[in-house]
């Protein structure tokens, strides 16, 4: 199988040796071929020829072996068990190919992407976890200084709020990429360290346990170690569970946001019309806002404000091939939602979503309001 030829190298390099070894003088090439033929370990194929070759599994990578006796080691896990759960897995070469690099820059689609989120289902079904979780979302806000819009839609973006907690195994997303995987290796590696101690502390199944592709997991789709780190318990029974408890995953979701620098009632973005032509300067900016209000004024952008003038900000621009650009000015907010995912379509698609919601909400609370009234 042309996908597998990297793994099976090892086969190719004793191949090669065998050769190498009796392709000396006295010996012909034909010896040498049949020598190492009878010497190579039958292939797959010829075992079974229906079934195409699998790939080694992880337990034959010597650096999982390496990462399991560290396991050990370090925080005391039971070497043979935690072989168990790598012993059947391979690494999955879909994930390794979303995580690699893309080879060609995609058209950005700011209209497709917030579709996806801001429709008429994602808000309803909005309203409805709004509703149904209205006390913890208040407490939330009032603790941690989050809007309870921003909350919902955060949960709303990343899983529908609850419905989609992704199809992989986290386990073996988690080591596919942190060693097959083409970038970003030893992040993954820690996070696959921080997702064993995650399991043990909240008894996770490693063989059954789902996330996204790139081992996020549960309702507010963390990180491992964000989990550990950011997760709380707001539904008082002493665990941080965030795949079963939507009241945990509130109380995380504004810790994860305080945490990061959120401030209480600052709005997140303003309306701005950039200078035609944009000056080149503003052509790629960070999403961290690193130039004053007064900065943007001065090189001829239009907005209005009532902040002070030295508040940074950052130039937000999302465009869509058959579409206007639009534009905002992107503040201290608006970069702490991007800490939950670094792209500046996230982070609007989770603003709008939220206010439509919170609009949605505010006119079903009135219809109910004057149906109760006319009774
Ligand atoms: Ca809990």
């Amino acid at each position: 199988m042309e996908k597998w030829s990297l793994i099976q190298l090892p086969y190719a390099i004793s191949m090669r040796l065998v050769i190498d070894r009796y392709l000396r003088p006295g010996h012909t090439l034909a010896l040498s071929l049949s020598l190492a033929l009878m010497l190579l370990p039958p292939t797959a194929e010829a075992r079974n020829p229906k079934k195409p070759a699998s790939p080694p599994t992880m337990l034959q990578n010597p650096e999982v072996v390496d990462f399991i006796q560290q396991m050990s080691t370090k925080y005391g896990f039971d070497q043979s068990t935690l072989s168990a759960n790598f012993e059947n897995q391979r690494p999955d070469n879909r994930i390794i190919r979303i995580m690699a690099p893309a080879p060609t820059q995609l058209t950005p689609n700011w209209v497709a992407y917030r579709d996806r989120f801001v429709n008429s289902r994602r808000i309803n079904r909005g309203v409805q976890f709004w509703d149904a979780y209205s006390d913890t979302l208040e407490r939330a806000a009032r603790e941690y200084g989050v809007p309870q819009e921003i909350i919902v839609a955060i949960i709303g973006v990343e899983t529908e709020y609850g419905r989609n907690m992704g199809s992989f195994n986290v386990l073996n997303a988690l080591a596919s990429i942190g060693f097959y995987g083409e970038r970003r290796r030893e992040f993954f590696q820690s996070e696959l360290e921080q997702y064993l101690l995650l399991a043990r502390d909240n008894n996770l199944d490693l063989l059954t346990t789902r996330g996204s592709f790139a081992g996020a997991l549960g309702i507010p789709q963390f990180m491992p170690s964000s989990q550990r780190r950011w997760g709380v318990d707001f539904d008082g029974n002493n665990k941080v569970d965030l795949i079963h408890s939507p009241m945990d995953a509130i109380g995380s979701v504004a810790n994860f946001l305080k945490s990061h620098g959120w401030q209480k009632d600052q709005v997140a973005t303003i309306p701005v019309t950039p200078p035609q032509p944009l000056p080149t300067d503003f052509e790629k900016v960070d999403v961290k806002p690193g130039l004053s209000l007064a900065q943007y004024r001065d090189a001829g952008f239009v907005f209005a404000s009532p902040l002070r003038e030295s508040t940074p900000a950052t130039l937000v621009s999302l465009s869509s091939p058959k579409a206007a650009t639009q534009n905002w000015l992107g503040l201290n907010n608006y970069y702490v939602i991007t800490r939950y995912n670094r792209s500046a379509a996230y982070a609007m698609s989770v603003i709008e979503l939220g206010e439509a919601i919170r609009q949605a909400r505010v006119a079903s609370l009135a219809a109910t309001a004057s149906t109760t009234l006319q009774e």
